[in-house]
């Protein structure tokens, strides 16, 4: 990826951020000066002319979440939009769904929660989620959205990065007492005014079912524009604590329809929500947003092993699902050994996240009987799908194209020089529904985008003929432990807290079940005691971070390789790890 070579069949398109007509900063270190949301310096948003170049191509259609459920449900009202079969099996039409949101959103109001508020929002898969999620969207207060698995550290960051006015949890999920964490983050956090407790006894804190009004109360209220932020979505990350990302109705309503589009969704749909509702893929691809957009059904899955999800496919006749790749092979491997459940109904499943093997992607259809369909996606915008038209050899192969005709595709070297077609390299991208910059962090932005716009996925891929995109690897400092991202540098910090660590590197180490687990490559200092590798990780747990950032190993070792110019090289210890785990897998 270091030769120079001529302009790929995507060159880049030129166009800089001139004078736009928002808010204009200063760009860092001679950048052109970039449009920012107004009140909210160091957060970038589209030029004006992408801006018009989107809304006069009919991409973004001025619509609003809040108003799109109110149209669906004057459409459709007494359809049924969410099924919750661990709330007692309710489920809501699309007008008690549009009701509660609103009713919840007026509470939210007389709680002083208002227009452009942030709220940390920590919901599992339960139709409450829907509910508080529209009743925000209304009132245009931002949700923030935390994974059920993020602990004390991770969400007293996000309350007091946001400076978050509010807190939603779900009382005791999954054996966790989320009570107690939120009253921690309190004890952490003073600005925050308001823990809410979706279910059960709430404790100390404001229970869901008092968060109600008059819906009247919304009249008066000013309201989201299409062009504003929607919602606060987090980042896979890289660096020592999670990033923002920043997305608005316009934007992600865009890549809400073209999924459905893609997806074949209609008003006949069932979309059974198995990974955390909060993530991105779930969330939109096409999701439970997407399904409510197309009008279809949405079922909330409360755990996603098979036998939970398959009894439930044949009961809702559930048509569509999106899973990580670890699950799609625990369902292959359950339904080719014979299930006893009718999965009949299912006619796509989605797999990304993560690198989906070629040889599990071939034993989806055989033995689930439905049509595999790969999503290449990231919370900051860009989504990839195989088509469900494309050939077999195509969809088992690639992880798709993009959604959009004007999302740009530039595939460069480490010199950001394009790459012919077929070529690998990294993979950079700008387009309608990818944000220009991370939620008021001018650093990271300079890092993570070009002067022109394109974000820096860190992903490395080549495009095939056809226009589909393949991963090949990575080059951020990132673990995908089974679509679930783990930023190298977070863990490190944390590891780099106990008095015995003189350094620690933490990098990927070969799974066949995740793709990928976390191994920390720890140098103790001189004169530090004896110390158990049992320790480090119960050092990590320790300090209040989501599980599946623990390491999963841990090697001591006196001296880190280094590369050339003397930094570690974490590629020499990944190959270690690799080498050690061929010699001895169960040690
Ligand atoms: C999805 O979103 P994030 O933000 O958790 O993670 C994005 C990153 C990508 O940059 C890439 O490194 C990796 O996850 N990834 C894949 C992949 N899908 C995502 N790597 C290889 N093959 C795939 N199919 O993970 C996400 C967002 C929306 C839809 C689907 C996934």
């Amino acid at each position: 990826m270091t030769e120079h070579t001529e302009h790929a069949e995507y060159p880049a398109v030129t166009g800089h951020a001139g004078h736009t007509g928002h808010a204009e900063h200063a760009g860092h270190a001679g950048r052109p000066a970039v449009a920012e949301y107004p009140g909210h310096p160091g957060t970038p948003t589209w030029p004006a002319e992408f801006a018009e170049r989107y809304r006069a191509a009919g991409h973004w259609r001025g619509e609003t979440f809040g108003r799109m459920l109110r149209e669906r449900a004057a459409a459709h009202g007494d359809r049924v939009a969410v099924v919750d079969p661990a709330g007692d099996g309710r489920r809501w039409t699309y007008a008690e769904l549009d009701e509660r949101a609103d009713r919840t959103a007026a509470g939210l109001l007389a709680l002083g929660v208002a227009k452009g508020d942030r709220v940390v929002l920590q919901l599992p898969n339960t139709a409450e989620f829907l509910q508080v999620v529209f009743a925000l969207f209304r009132i245009g207060a931002l949700p923030v959205f935390a994974l059920p698995a993020h602990r004390v550290t991770e969400i007293a960051h996000f309350c007091e990065f946001a400076e978050a006015v509010a807190y939603v949890v779900p009382g005791v999920h999954g054996g966790f007492d989320y009570r107690v964490l939120a009253d921690e983050v309190r004890a952490r956090v003073p600005g925050l005014r308001h823990v809410i407790v979706a279910d059960g006894d709430p404790g100390a804190h404001t229970p869901l079912s008092a968060v109600t009004a008059d819906p009247a109360a919304l009249d008066g209220a000013p309201a989201p524009a299409p062009h504003e932020m929607a919602f606060l979505q987090l980042s896979g990350g890289t660096t020592g604590v999670p990033k923002l990302i920043p997305r608005t109705h316009d934007d992600y309503l865009y890549s809400l329809r073209g999924s459905a589009e893609i997806c074949g969704l209609d008003g006949d749909s069932v979309y059974l929500c198995v990974l955390p509702a909060a993530h991105n893929f779930p969330l939109s691809s096409p999701g439970t947003l997407g399904t409510l957009y197309a009008g279809g059904r949405v079922v909330m899955c409360p755990d996603p092993g098979p036998d939970t999800a398959f009894p439930l496919i044949e009961r809702e006749g559930v048509t569509v699902t999106g899973l990580v790749p670890p699950l799609a092979l625990v369902w292959t491997e359950s339904a080719a050994a014979g299930t006893g459940h009718d999965l009949s109904s299912l006619k796509v499943l989605l797999v990304g996240g993560a690198k989906f093997s070629e040889e599990a992607a071939r034993r989806v259809r055989p033995a689930l009987g439905c049509t595999l369909q790969q999503v290449f996606g990231m919370a900051e915008g860009l989504v990839n799908y195989t088509r469900l038209d494309d050939p077999e050899e195509v969809i088992v192969t690639t992880q798709g194209r993009p959604i959009s005709p004007d999302d740009e595709i530039r595939i460069v070297d480490d010199a950001d020089n394009d790459l012919p077609v077929g070529a690998t390299g990294h993979l950079l991208t700008r387009g309608p529904y990818t944000v220009r910059g991370y939620y008021r962090a001018p650093g990271h932005n300079a890092a993570s985008f070009t002067a022109d716009g394109f974000y820096r996925t860190g992903d490395v891929v080549r495009m095939t003929e056809t226009g589909h995109l393949v991963v090949e690897g990575r080059a951020k400092d990132q673990i995908n432990r089974g679509g679930e991202k783990v930023a190298a540098e977070e863990v490190e910090n944390h590891i780099l807290a106990h008095p015995a660590v003189h350094d620690a590197a933490v990098v990927s180490m070969p799974d066949p079940y995740l793709g990928e687990r976390t191994c920390a490559w720890v140098i103790l200092r001189s004169g530090a005691g004896p110390v158990k590798r049992s320790e480090i990780v119960r050092f990590v747990r320790g300090r209040g971070l989501a599980a599946f950032k623990v390491p999963d190993r841990v090697e001591f070792v006196d001296a880190f390789p280094s590369t050339g110019i003397g930094k570690v090289s974490k590629k020499d210890l990944r190959a270690a790890i690799a080498a050690q785990l061929r010699e001895a897998p169960r040690a």
